[in-house]
């Protein structure tokens, strides 16, 4: 039994990738420095590897941007208009087809299944031709085999490769990457060679994408790559390992396949593997790699009921090897580096580190029995235990509120039409009104003050009056520019769902903790620990303060307990449903804080509602079920002349309209800018029925909208959403952009909706 390992965090222990990958972008690290950094990265990794025990450590798993940009050069699937810059210099070509240039657009970016972490489309077409570039695979490779250690280098699989990818601009329609496929294996065959001649005993495939709802014709294709690559005469072992999920219908195909391993996913849905492998006819003749340690939370290990699993898989396979369900790219490097945690609560908690560590203790236990690892699960069933029962994850006063909770506290008391001609009369805004999504700028400025405060160089009072001389700027250049509902810009905020986290009893914030978002971003997810209350207002006061400032209405600024579990790390104890609930009702009691302090306007925010979306269909009805639920709780306990608005980014709503609506909100804005209103179109296709904002401004581009830009946006949202439902506001939060640009464009956009409100018909 070995322990193995499929990928691990890259930005080094103090995010060095990071600082060295922004220095070489601005010129200030040459490429070998950044090289460098790289390769002390991956020997550092290597070396926690072995030192907890790893007997087979991955490659090629290491990135400056992406993993699967990295295939996109492996395979020379280069987009035509970066050709150039990759040929005169591959990695400022490479990192041109990341970000874009000055000419060039970036490839798209999109989320990586269901997890936080975001990699570049590839962009095929009928005339891409495919050539092997092993360089970077055989290179990391070889590096780790010259340091002694017996390595697997991990690869993208060639249907996982086709199937993230997107038609190339000028495809014909109806053109699918897949279709590719026959062009693509020998290039993955010649890498293969490559990696094998380089001394590597396997290498492992990585095809998540099967652990999606597949068509037949895709599952044949599955089945006649892995029919090809197994074929090949010169080839390394083949491993091909998927994650997030349960394989399903893919599962008798890969066992099935002539290739040498699989690995699977045995936690969370993936548990239900067990099952399917049984039936299936289990593994005979071929190796199993069980993920029984979830590799994307934070929470430590069963070991006893992960070594059942394995005592029942080891009567499926030729051999039983143990690994995390998937790469750890997606946790933060190690708990042990949290000083601040309660050491009671630490306990509870696993990052990349720790979980080598379980996957090496599982091995043990496995190969050696369970005498060779008393002390180990000792200490486990003691931390388990200490977990189920403390009362931080046990709150009787949470716990009662949440099951005192009925269908009458998710409805708001009076239907939509009721609460539109309250909100009218009480609100007076003119046609066509004009608002942002919450934030403004966030200057230099102010994150000197947050780092001054946090750093303990500035009092707290020194710094509210820092935050309320910034709400008086944005409200008094509101007022100004002709905005007709205002907000107080969230300059008291960071990370929105950190800043919520820090004041909300149950959620724990990390100092180290960061996971890769993208590229060279990183996020601190905070983690839902316990039972989640809300010991006093969180925003009360800046809203309040805002408000005394103008007599327009001020927006009260949320996030919804969607999005508070999207970008955090849930509770593996209880069902999401659980926690979201716990989570709508301190938000619930927020709403009305802010409506008793005289708002009239409240947006929650819920952004992640479609990326949390289950990867199989099949599961998406229970989610969005609760997801809803979990909304309206926190929302539906208002006054009908009190109007809630939401926000969600990332368009791609056609699949969850529905959804939306039964969000019950009164008002929602979207990012639409860029897909041209075609928000505005899919909205009106299913009968939205309530007063929405496609945006009319992108504020991912630094490109200032001009009023006739916009003006034209506002007229064809007008041909599918009627003017007196329709609002007018930027794409999604302004705390990215700069202070000039703001101007401008918000300027921009108040003058297009007063030339458009000119041309609607008088009433
Ligand atoms: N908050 C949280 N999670 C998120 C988002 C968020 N996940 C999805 C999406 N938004 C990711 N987007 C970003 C955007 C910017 C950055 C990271 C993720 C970013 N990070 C800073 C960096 O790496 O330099 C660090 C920010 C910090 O200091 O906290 O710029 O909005 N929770
Ligand atoms: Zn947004």
């Amino acid at each position: 039994t070995r322990a193995a390992v499929y990928g691990y965090p890259r930005q080094g222990l103090n995010r060095e990738l990071k600082k060295a990958v922004e220095g070489y972008w601005k010129g200030a690290v040459p490429a070998d420095a950044l090289h460098a950094t790289a390769a002390e990265v991956r020997s550092e990794n290597w070396r926690q590897l072995t030192d907890a025990g790893v007997d087979e450590v991955p490659t090629g798993d290491f990135s400056y941007y992406d993993h699967v940009l990295d295939t996109t050069v492996m395979v020379g699937a280069i987009p035509d208009r970066h050709r150039a810059a990759v040929a005169t210099d591959a990695l400022a070509g490479y990192f041109a087809m990341a970000r874009g240039t000055q000419d060039v657009a970036p490839l798209e970016m999109t989320k990586w299944f269901d997890t936080n972490y975001h990699y570049l489309v590839p962009e095929l077409g009928p005339g891409t031709v495919f050539t092997a570039n092993s360089a970077k695979q055989v290179t990391e490779y070889t590096e780790a085999q010259a340091s002694g250690l017996c390595a697997r280098p991990v690869l993208v699989g060639p249907v996982t490769y086709l199937l993230l990818a997107k038609p190339a601009p000028g495809a014909a329609e109806g053109f699918e990457p897949l279709s590719l496929l026959d062009r693509l294996l020998p290039v993955y065959a010649d890498v293969l060679a490559d990696l094998r001649a380089a001394g590597a005993q396997w290498v492992q495939l990585d095809e998540p994408t099967l652990v999606q709802d597949r068509t037949p014709a895709e599952l044949d294709a599955a089945a006649h790559a892995y029919r090809v690559l197994g074929a090949l005469a010169d080839r390394p072992k083949l491993l091909v390992a998927s994650y997030f999920d349960r394989l399903g219908d893919a599962l008798p195909v890969l066992a099935k396949a002539p290739v040498d391993g699989l690995a699977l996913d045995f936690t969370g849905p993936g548990a239900a593997n067990v099952d399917e492998l049984a039936a299936a006819g289990g593994l005979p003749g071929k190796r199993l790699v069980a993920g029984v340690v979830d590799g994307r939370n934070v929470w430590i290990n069963d070991l006893g009921k992960s070594l059942a699993t394995l005592g029942t898989l080891l009567g499926l396979a030729d051999r039983v090897d143990v690994s995390a369900s998937c790469s750890l790219l997606h946790v933060p490097l190690d708990a042990a580096a949290e000083k601040e945690i309660d050491p009671q609560i630490l306990r509870w908690l696993s990052f990349a580190r720790q979980k080598t560590e379980e996957v090496v203790t599982l091995a043990t236990g496995l190969s050696r029995g369970t005498e060779a690892i008393a002390s180990e699960l000792a200490a486990n069933r003691s931390a388990l235990a200490s977990r189920a029962h403390s009362p931080i994850t046990r709150s009787p006063e949470v716990r009662a509120r949440v099951a005192a909770v009925t269908g009458k506290d998710t409805r708001r008391p009076q239907p939509y039409e009721e609460r539109v001609t309250a909100q009218r009369a009480h609100l007076g805004l003119p046609l066509l009104p004009v608002t942002t999504i919450g934030s403004f700028p966030q200057t230099a400025e102010l994150r000197t003050a947050r780092a001054d405060l946090n750093a303990g160089r500035i009092g707290a009072g020194a710094y509210e009056q820092r935050i309320e001389a910034e709400i008086r700027e944005v409200v008094s250049y509101q007022e100004k520019a002709g905005i007709d509902v205002l907000v107080h810009g969230e300059a008291e905020r960071n990370d929105m769902v950190q800043y919520f986290a820090e004041q909300l009893t149950g959620y724990l914030a990390t100092r180290h903790g960061w996971v890769q978002s993208y590229g060279s971003r990183y996020v601190r997810p905070p983690i839902l620990a316990g039972d989640i209350s809300r010991p006093a207002p969180m925003t009360v006061r800046w809203t309040r303060y805002a408000q005394s400032l103008t007599s327009r209405p001020v927006k009260g600024m949320l996030t919804g307990p969607v999005t508070m579990l999207a970008w955090s790390f849930v509770r593996d104890d209880q069902p999401l449903r659980e926690t979201a609930r716990q989570v709508a009702l301190a938000l619930r009691d927020e709403v009305q804080d802010l409506e008793a302090a005289g708002t009239h306007v409240i947006q929650v925010d819920e952004p992640a509602l479609r990326e949390t979306l289950p990867l199989r269909t099949a599961d998406r009805p229970a989610y969005l079920t609760w997801a809803t639920e979990a909304f309206r709780l926190s929302t539906s306990d208002v006054r009908p002349d009190t109007q809630i608005h939401t926000h969600m980014c990332y368009a791609e709503f056609g699949d969850i309209v529905q959804a939306i609506t039964d969000l019950d909100a009164d008002v929602i804005s979207l990012e639409a800018a860029r897909s041209h209103m075609q928000v505005a179109r899919e909205l009106a296709a299913h009968g939205y029925p309530r007063e929405a904002g496609p945006g009319v401004w992108d504020i991912h581009s630094p490109r200032v909208p001009s009023t006739e830009e916009a003006a034209m946006l506002l007229r064809t949202g007008l041909e599918a959403i009627p003017a007196d439902r329709l609002w007018v506001n930027p794409d999604c939060g302004l705390k990215t952009r700069g202070w000039a640009e703001t101007r401008t464009s918000l300027e921009n956009l108040v003058a297009a909706a007063r030339t458009v409100r000119s041309e609607l018909p008088a009433s």
